[in-house]
């Protein structure tokens, strides 16, 4: 059966399902959504995804929306692979570094990207001042990935895990809108960049979005 997934394959929250189902192997079908014109803000789309945002799979009988919950979901299926770790005191820290991207990582840099991005497409000029600041917080988040990846080689531990592949869109937009400072300025966490964006899935994910 092959999943739908439904989202703009440029759009940062499908890229990481996209980067996940590539990593498993797994066949699926991309249904674009067209976020510029609202689509994603629909009457038949919201019975998809109630809160109006993109991604949202179907999977047979089963449909699920969030990325992170779509990813654990096909990782703990295909557990096999090693994306969620194999004991339960590895996929515990495979959650931790989860909930600290989703939490002290990715709403710091989902603020810049409204800023950026968003902000100029409805006629605003970005808040510097809310970006500078973004940015020292993100830099000292930043300095803790720092430690950690100086003792191991993932965040989780010594292989490559969801709490890697969550990073990765997130850390793409870093690297392309002038904060790649950021990251080139600490070593350990430049070289797992280099590393995880060097995949060959997450190398299929820029292509599709091309
Ligand atoms: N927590 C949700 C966030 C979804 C989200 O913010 N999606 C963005 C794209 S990355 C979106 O749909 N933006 C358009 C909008 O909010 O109208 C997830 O991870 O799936």
């Amino acid at each position: 059966m092959v999943v739908k997934v439904y989202g703009p394959a440029n759009a940062a929250c499908p890229q990481r399902v996209l980067a996940c189902l590539f990593e498993l192997g797994l066949q699926f079908e991309l249904v674009p959504i067209d976020l510029e014109s609202g689509e994603q803000k629909k009457p038949e789309f919201r019975l998809r995804q109630p809160f109006g945002q993109v991604p949202a799979i179907e999977d047979g009988d089963l449909k699920l929306f969030e990325s992170r919950a779509i990813i654990r979901y096909y990782a703990a299926k295909h557990e096999g692979i090693g994306l969620v770790g194999s004991t339960l005191e590895e996929r515990a820290i495979v959650e931790q570094w989860m909930e600290v991207e989703s939490h002290n990582y990715n709403p710091l840099i989902y603020a810049m990207v409204l800023e950026l991005i968003v902000s100029p497409r409805m006629g605003r000029l970005a808040d510097t001042e809310l970006l500078r600041d973004r940015e020292g917080k993100l830099g000292e988040v930043l300095d803790v990935y720092e430690e950690r990846l100086s003792k191991t080689k993932y965040l989780a531990g010594d292989r490559f895990t969801l709490a890697d592949l969550t990073h990765l869109p997130s850390t793409r937009f870093l690297m392309n809108e002038g904060f790649e400072h950021l990251i080139k300025d600490r070593k350990n966490v430049y070289n797992w960049w280099v590393d995880i964006s060097g995949r060959p899935a997450w190398k299929k994910v820029m292509l599709l979005q091309n």
